[in-house]
C-alpha cells in the first residue's frame, strides 16, 4: 500500500490541559515517526511526500474565517509578547453570543475551539496544512492512479475538528477535507468509517445534513468518554442527511468480540448506502494499553479489522487519527493495513 507522509508534522508539538494540569500533550511527534518506522520495517509499499493544495480545498469542510484564524493565530498571540503556546480559556456555551467573531485573540481562541487540547504554536499552521495536504495527496493518488487504497499518515489528527472549531488535538479535519475532494473528482457517495476510540464529532457535524457523505463511528460511549457531548446512537442526521449518520457507542473495557459486532453492523450500513469511495479514520487508541482510552483490543485484532474493512471493496483511503501508546502504535496501524491487503 502507498503511504503519504510529511516530515513537517515535527513543526507542531505542544501542551494540553488534562486532569486539571497543563502538561505535554499525548499527541506528540514520536507517534507519526513510530508509524513510519513500522511502514518501512514491514515494507508496506512506496512512501511519498505531500503535494501542496489550494486553500480552497480546506474551505469545503471548514469556513473561510476559521482557516484565516488558524493561519493568523500564532502571530496575533506573539504580537502580545507571549512566546509560549496559545490555549483558549473561555468558551461560548449555550446562551452566550456566538453571532460575531471577537477581534481579540483570546476571544478568537475560545470562539474557534471546543476544549483546551489544541495549543497553537509557531509551527502549528504549517504542520496542520501539511497534514491536510497529506490526506489530499493520498486521495488524489487513489483517484488519478486508479489504485485500490492508500495510507495518509496524517499528524496532527483531524476527526474532532468541525467546520469552525478545533478540539481534541485536531485543527483541520483531514478525512472530511479528503471526502470533499473525492466528491469534486466525480465520486457520488462517500462513506467515512471512524474507528478511533473517540467519537468523530467533527466529521459527524460537517456532514450531518448531507446525503452524499455517510458517517459511521465506533467509539467509547459519551457517558464515559471524550468528547462527552456527541456520539449517541440517537444521532442519525438531519434534513437531507437524516439516516446518513450512524453511531456505535460501546462500553468500557470492550474487547474484540464485541467490537467486531459493531464493526460488522457499521459495514452493513455502508454497503446498504452503496458507497463508491471509503475513508477510514484510523485511530488505534482502541488498543488495550492506550494511556487515555479504555477498550481492550490486542495487536492481532487489527489484522482482522483490516480484513473485515476490505469487504467493502471500494477505493479506500486510510487517514491516521489517534493512538497514544507509542511503542505499539506502529504495529497496530500497520496491522490494519496489512489485514486490509490480505497479508497476514
Ligand atoms: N484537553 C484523538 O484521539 N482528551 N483525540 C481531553 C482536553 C482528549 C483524543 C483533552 C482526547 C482527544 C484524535
Ligand atoms: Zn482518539
Amino acid at each position: 500500500m502507498l503511504t503519504v507522509f510529511s516530515s513537517k508534522h515535527h513543526l507542531h508539538h505542544g501542551i494540553e490541559l488534562k486532569d486539571g494540569l497543563i502538561g505535554p500533550s499525548f499527541e506528540k511527534p514520536q507517534r507519526a515517526d513510530t508509524v513510519l518506522d513500522r511502514v518501512k520495517m514491514v515494507q508496506l509499499g512506496e512512501i511519498i511526500g505531500e503535494r501542496e493544495f489550494d486553500r480552497s480545498c480546506y474551505v469545503q469542510a471548514h469556513s473561510e474565517r476559521y482557516i484565516s484564524f488558524l493561519e493568523n493565530a500564532w502571530s496575533e498571540w506573539k504580537a502580545l509578547g507571549r512566546n509560549y503556546d496559545a490555549l483558549p480559556l473561555v468558551w461560548p456555551v449555550r446562551d452566550l453570543a456566538i453571532s460575531q467573531e471577537p477581534n481579540f485573540i483570546d476571544g478568537k481562541l475560545g470562539f474557534y475551539s471546543m476544549d483546551a487540547g489544541c495549543p497553537i504554536t509557531a509551527g502549528t499552521w504549517e504542520a496542520i496544512k501539511a497534514s491536510a495536504d497529506t490526506a489530499l495527496t493520498a486521495c488524489e493518488e487513489i483517484i488519478k492512479k486508479n489504485i485500490k487504497s492508500a495510507f495518509a499518515l496524517c499528524r496532527p489528527p483531524g476527526h474532532h475538528a468541525a467546520r469552525e472549531y478545533m478540539g481534541g488535538y485536531c485543527y483541520l479535519n483531514n478525512a472530511a477535507i479528503a471526502a470533499e475532494y473525492a466528491l469534486t473528482q466525480g465520486f457520488k457517495k462517500v462513506a467515512i468509517l471512524d474507528v478511533d476510540f473517540h467519537h468523530g464529532n467533527g466529521t459527524q457535524t460537517i456532514f450531518y445534513d448531507r446525503d452524499n457523505v455517510f458517517f459511521a463511528s465506533i467509539h467509547g460511549h459519551p457517558r464515559d468518554s471524550y468528547p462527552y457531548f456527541s456520539g449517541f446512537e440517537s444521532e442519525l442526521g438531519i434534513d437531507a442527511g437524516l439516516g446518513f449518520n450512524a453511531n456505535f457507542p460501546l462500553n468500557k473495557g470492550t474487547k474484540w468480540i464485541d467490537y467486531k459486532k459493531a464493526l460488522e453492523s457499521s459495514l452493513v450500513k455502508i454497503k446498504e448506502y452503496g458507497a463508491d469511495f471509503l475513508i477510514i479514520s484510523l485511530g488505534v487508541d482502541t488498543f488495550k494499553d492506550d494511556p487515555i482510552s479504555h477498550f481492550c483490543l490486542e495487536s492481532t485484532d487489527y489484522l482482522e479489522m483490516g480484513r473485515i474493512i476490505s469487504q467493502i471493496n471500494q477505493p479506500t483511503l486510510f487517514v491516521m487519527e489517534g493512538g497514544y501508546m507509542v511503542d505499539e502504535i506502529g504495529i497496530n496501524v500497520v496491522n490494519t493495513l496489512l489485514g486490509f491487503e490480505g497479508k497476514f
